[in-house]
């Protein structure tokens, strides 16, 4: 078990283009456990590469609420195949921006096809949650937070609000 730190907004690796990854091998699984130790215990629901400094296109999901039974998919180069035309509004939270949400617009079911942890081709139909949070860790890798899908007004405030947080976390 390994818990990964988890990058903070501003921070240059959030901006990049994650690379595809070439062969899911034993260092892919190996960051793929680490990332869900980490996502578990953050807690959140989703985590990319790039959050924990890899810029690779990986990334974990498990929006489960069962406490009992975690139900995560992990996924190397994710890529959305098939949007709804129907939207939905969700307010998201993001581990890179601690404390802090904004309800921003999606589509409300996709396709994403992906590879597994073991270099398995899938493909899944994804709505509710679990599409909302997979098109949120796609946009990491593409370097899009979601402070990127609301107003300038709306991204100048969280982004002021996050830097007191941060702030008062390094002076605890
Ligand atoms: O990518 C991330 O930083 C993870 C993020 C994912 C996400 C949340 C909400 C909507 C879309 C994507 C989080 O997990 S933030 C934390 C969170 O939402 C949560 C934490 C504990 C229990 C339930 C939710
Ligand atoms: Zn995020």
């Amino acid at each position: 078990m390994a818990i990964l730190e988890i990058v903070i907004a501003p921070d240059p690796v959030l901006k990049t283009v994650c690379e595809p990854v070439s062969e899911v091998d034993d260092n892919i699984r190996t960051l793929l456990s680490d990332m869900l130790d980490t996502m578990y215990k953050a807690p959140g629901i989703g985590l990319a590469a790039c959050q924990v400094g890899v810029t690779k296109r990986v990334i974990v999901v498990d929006v489960s609420d069962d406490k009992e039974e975690n139900k995560p998919y992990c996924m190397v180069n994710p890529e959305v195949t098939w949007e709804s035309d129907e939207w939905s509004v969700y307010q998201e939270g993001c581990l890179s921006l601690p404390e802090q949400y904004a309800d921003v617009e999606r589509p409300a079911a996709v396709k994403v096809k992906y590879l597994d942890e073991n270099g398995k081709k899938l493909e899944i139909e994804a709505d509710g949650l679990l599409a909302t949070c997979i098109q949120h860790e796609i946009d990491h890798l593409d370097g899009l937070l979601f402070v990127d899908h609301i107003s300038k007004l709306k991204r100048g405030m969280i982004m002021k609000k996050l830097k007191k947080v941060v702030a008062a976390k390094a002076a605890s």
